[in-house]
């Protein structure tokens, strides 16, 4: 059969220039090409116009149409397969990745051009949905699949087991996709050609705002094997730097050290980046890794209080994460990444402040590694399927049965920031902390910190502006 794997464009539909090889969707291209199929792959992000996007997915006369969105951009992606089925009104269209598993009854039913889900992880369910999809014969046998039957009613299948090991599968089809767009770089912004990869699936821990679908069970590829999927695309695409983009590089001691000592075996010549969490880091481990190549790590620090992580299960104290950040300072990386989110369950105006100031102090510790403008975090946005998401139905910031796949009408309790990029993903807050207080808190005290940039991320909308954004929907 001929598949055409497609990406979705960002939320506004304007091309970018800048992205990370859609790693899932290789992953898809692989197994399918091993069964036996034709498949090409579409990097929408880099078309950005749902009709243009149309008319190249249909050029490659495809049967099935497999896409994936992140729920930021998911209006951008839902027009594009609305395109794609007016394009090609007998296409199967299957989608799949973190919204849609996450959101997968409200996705077939707000939008009838999807035949089917795949719900977590893909490469078996996606295989053994192409090899019945000639007479779309028994579909109900597909585990983790939820699709809409002969009569139109949605059913969901049993849930799909995950793998226990990973080291069979393909090697990603990232030939798929262009490399020549990828050169979203931490380590150089302008010219590296920079390629991702995963070396891990699953995480053990539970941090309420966390979207991703495929959670507990962890998985490890082989350092070796991981280390030649690096070096294929290093001698393939000319990649110069690598994202790991496992949720933890140091997860587990013997997988980094494994591939750090491969790496330097093979004498690899690339640099990369990867995620830590900061807690019990190794200074050992750290030094080997920064001697494979390791340039720069990211932290998900969030906050820096006790009360909020706890509230957030982030399993983690803040004298656990200043220790993790001495070490790393005193081992010396080019870059200190952090992601951090004020408003969390559990903040208040005092926790903002007294966050503000131990961030400060780990600004101190890193120096230069520092690389955030401000200590001031983005607001926390809620995903389809997250802890979030329920602690917002309890705290009246989003409503029960809301539903993911369609606009939402009530701009100004669900919308209430002027943020383009983020307008459509609702945004949590609790009762006893309104957005309205967090961003008048930041305004007064804060202000100067920003960035003139940056400032709009804390400015409440005028319901005009808003509505203005939901009519082009
Ligand atoms: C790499 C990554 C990125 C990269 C690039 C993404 C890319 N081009 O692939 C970058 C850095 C750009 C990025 C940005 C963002 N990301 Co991100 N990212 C990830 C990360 C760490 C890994 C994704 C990955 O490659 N996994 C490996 C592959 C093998 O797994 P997979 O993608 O899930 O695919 C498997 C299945 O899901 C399924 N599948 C996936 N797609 C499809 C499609 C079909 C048809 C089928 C059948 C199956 C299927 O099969 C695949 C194989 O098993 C995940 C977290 C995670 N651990 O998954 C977050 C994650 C996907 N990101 C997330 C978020 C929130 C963001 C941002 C919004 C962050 C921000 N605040 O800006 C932006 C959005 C930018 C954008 N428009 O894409 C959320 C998504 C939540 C959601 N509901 O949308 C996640 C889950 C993080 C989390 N833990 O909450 N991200």
């Amino acid at each position: 059969m001929n598949v055409c794997l497609v990406t979705s464009p960002r939320f506004n539909c304007k091309p970018v220039t800048k992205s990370v090889a859609p790693t899932g969707l290789a992953c898809l291209g692989a197994v399918a090409r091993q069964a036996g199929h034709n498949v090409v792959g579409i990097e929408a992000l880099i078309i950005g116009n749902p009709k243009t996007i149309a008319e190249r997915v249909a050029a490659s006369e495809p049967d099935v149409v497999a896409t994936s969105t992140c729920t930021i951009d998911r209006f951008a992606g839902i027009k594009t397969i609305r395109a794609i089925r007016r394009a090609l009104p007998k296409a199967f269209i299957v989608v799949g990745g973190s919204h849609f598993s996450q959101s997968a009854e409200d996705a077939l039913r707000c939008v009838k051009e999807i035949d089917a889900v795949v719900v977590g992880e893909g490469e078996i369910t996606f295989t053994e949905l192409l090899d019945r999809l000639p007479g779309r014969e028994a579909l109900s046998e597909v585990d983790g699949l939820v699709f809409r039957d002969a009569d139109g009613q949605i059913v969901r299948n049993r849930p799909r087991e995950l793998m226990d090991d990973i080291n069979h599968l393909p090697m990603p089809a990232w030939d798929l996709f262009d490399a020549a767009n990828y050169s979203l770089s931490m380590i150089d912004r302008d010219s590296t050609t920079v390629a991702g990869v995963i070396t891990t699936r699953g995480c053990p821990f539970s941090c309420v705002y966390c979207a991703n679908s495929v959670k507990t069970k962890i998985r490890f590829l082989d350092p070796a094997k991981a280390v030649d999927q690096m070096q294929w695309q290093q001698k393939t695409f000319g990649v110069k730097a690598f994202d790991i983009l496992n949720d933890n590089i140091m997860v587990d001691k013997s997988h980094v050290v494994g591939m750090c000592e491969e790496m330097l075996r093979r004498n690899c010549g690339f640099t990369w980046w990867a995620e830590a969490r900061a807690s019990k880091l190794d200074a050992e481990v750290l030094t080997l890794m920064k001697r494979a190549g390791c340039k720069c790590l990211t932290f998900g620090i969030e906050t820096g209080t006790d009360e909020v992580l706890r509230a957030c299960k982030k399993n983690i104290t803040t004298a656990q994460m200043f220790e993790a950040m001495e070490t790393v300072a005193k081992i010396g990386f080019d870059q200190v990444g952090m992601g951090l989110i004020i408003g969390l369950p559990g903040e208040t105006i005092e926790t903002i402040d007294r966050s503000v100031v131990w961030l400060n102090s780990i600004r101190k510790v890193l120096g230069p590694a520092w690389n955030r403008k401000t200590v001031l975090g983005q607001l926390p946005l809620m995903h389809p399927g997250t802890e979030l998401s329920e602690i917002g139905v309890a705290e009246g910031s989003l409503p029960e049965n809301f539903s993911w796949n369609s606009p939402y009408l009530e701009p100004k309790r669900y919308l209430p920031l002027i943020n383009s990029r983020y307008e459509s993903v609702p945004h949590f807050a609790s009762r006893s902390l309104p957005l309205e207080t967090i961003c008048s808190h930041i305004k007064n005290r804060y202000w100067a910190d920003l960035l003139p940039g940056r400032r709009r991320r804390y400015r409440m909308a005028p319901l005009r502006r808003l509505r203005v954004a939901l009519s082009g929907r």
